[in-house]
């Protein structure tokens, strides 16, 4: 579709039932949020022996990281090739100390938006507290100051305008897992809706 032409490489990274764009998309839930960064602040809890809050100059200090990789969204697009920087999750993971019993996580983002995963998928090293893309700040559609990056999974669960992230002993529907969409939003499975 879009008259791109894919290399046969490229078009095994194209999951089922998705087509490629060279755009990059902007979709959510109600509008672009406001924020000063003098007053914004991240918030690290739940089921964690060490909860912790930072700010936005104390997360610039923190060790980064940059990920390739091709980034799925349920309404069908692919877009290949990516560029992200930012914090890894697994230094965030490290600082909480999780409790033996954390098993998932929830994403809290300004205006109230949610989303949900296994810790199993959060715990890995192409998940980033993203701020960066393709070498610049996130532009505020996309998520600035910061995003969660989660590239296995389509784009919903990877959180724009994150603030926090609370740990869990039992699953917690997200935002969009409330209205159906599906609870582990695989691309390569096709899990978009549940049934
Ligand atoms: N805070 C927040 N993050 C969100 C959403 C939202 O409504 N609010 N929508 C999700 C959805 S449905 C998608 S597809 C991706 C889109 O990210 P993009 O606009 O950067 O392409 O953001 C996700 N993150
Ligand atoms: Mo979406």
């Amino acid at each position: 579709m879009g008259g791109t032409k894919l290399s046969d490489e490229q078009k095994c990274r194209v999951p089922p039932g998705q087509y490629v764009t060279e755009k990059w998309p902007v979709l959510h839930y109600g509008s672009v949020p406001h924020t000063d960064l003098a007053k914004w602040d991240f918030k690290v809890f739940g089921d964690v022996a060490s909860p912790f809050t930072f700010r936005w100059d104390e997360f610039k200090l923190m060790p980064r990281k940059q990920v390739h990789t091709d980034i799925h969204c349920v309404t069908r697009w692919t877009k290949l090739d990516t560029d992200f920087e930012g914090v890894p999750i697994q230094h965030i993971l490290e600082l909480a100390q999780l409790k033996p019993t954390a098993k998932f996580v929830v994403a809290h983002c300004e205006q109230g938006y949610t989303t949900n995963l296994p810790l199993e998928v959060l715990d890995d090293d192409d998940v980033l507290l993203a701020d960066t893309f393709d070498g610049k700040p996130l532009e505020a559609e996309h998520g600035w100051p910061l995003r969660l990056f989660v590239p296995k999974r389509y784009f919903w669960k990877s959180a724009k305008w994150i603030r926090g992230l609370e740990f869990l002993v039992q699953d917690r529907l997200g935002f969009w897992e409330r209205y159906g969409y599906h609870n582990s939003a695989d691309p390569w499975q096709e899990e978009r809706f549940s049934e």
